[in-house]
């Protein structure tokens, strides 16, 4: 199996994350950002990553990777059998992945487009020199096109700041009745919603080799969060349940 991805991906790392859980050998292909649309549009309809490749067949979207993965591998599952908590799990995931996802996505880029040395790790990290060197060349089209698609404004940056905190606060008050978001069992709904939290918390069993942040702004977002239920979870949950095959 192959995973296109870019490897600081909040998506991509739900993903692998899946596939590790079922001990599923996988090779991670980093794509370059703006050439990745004509590799990814070979096998999808959107231009998205992460797209799993297995056999014949080619899966777009975190979520769709993990449904395709339970329903071919069901050994151990991840998504939980009883259907009212399957809906839940489903709607809770669903609602993570946009408002924690998109907007920590909006926030981190809103500080860090202004450090290319810092975003070439992110996206190259994994290849070869030469490739480092053509992203470099081509940052300044990619930078505007981020900015473009994820950050917007600075409006948007604050709105994403204030909805993020709410996320944060949701999720705050499930965790501090019981010890996964359905209760007693682990599933997607974890995988989804510390994967989303990882560009927060950077914990160590993540896969990616992470650098400090260098920007002041961003230092500042991700330390207040650092004594927040919230994120002393996240680590928890890496600490139990990110095994890497
Ligand atoms: N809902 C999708 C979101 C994936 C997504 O937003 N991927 C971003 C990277 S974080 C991407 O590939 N952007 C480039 C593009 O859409 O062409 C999922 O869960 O996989």
């Amino acid at each position: 199996m192959k995973l296109l991805e870019f490897p600081h991906s909040h998506y991509c790392e739900k993903a692998r994350w899946a596939l590790d859980s079922k001990g599923l050998k996988f090779q991670a292909i980093a794509l370059m950002p703006g050439y990745h649309i004509f590799t990814v549009r070979k096998y999808a309809q959107d231009t998205s990553v992460p797209v799993l490749l297995d056999a014949h067949h080619a899966v777009q979207g975190s979520s769709a990777i993990i449904d395709y993965l339970d329903n071919k591998y069901p050994s151990y599952l991840l998504s939980p059998k009883d259907p009212q908590q399957l809906a839940y799990c489903l709607q809770l995931e669903e609602q993570m992945d946009k408002i924690m996802g998109e907007n920590i996505r909006t926030i981190l880029y809103y500080s860090l487009l202004a450090y290319p040395k810092f975003i070439r790790h992110c996206f190259t990290h994994s290849m070869p020199r030469v490739k480092q060197g053509i992203f470099q060349i081509f940052y300044p089209i990619l930078r505007k096109k981020i900015y473009k698609s994820y950050v917007i404004s600075e409006e948007k940056y604050n709105e994403a700041r204030y909805n993020f905190e709410q996320a944060m606060e949701e999720i705050a008050q499930i965790i501090a009745q019981q010890p996964y978001l359905l209760g007693d069992q682990f599933s997607r709904a974890d995988v989804s919603i510390a994967s989303m939290l990882s560009l927060l918390v950077m914990p160590e069993q993540h896969p990616f080799p992470w650098q400090d942040v260098p920007d002041k702004q961003a230092r500042e977002f991700l330390n207040s969060y650092k004594g927040h239920p919230v994120f002393k979870w996240t680590e928890n949950i890496y600490q139990k349940h990110r095994i890497r095959s």
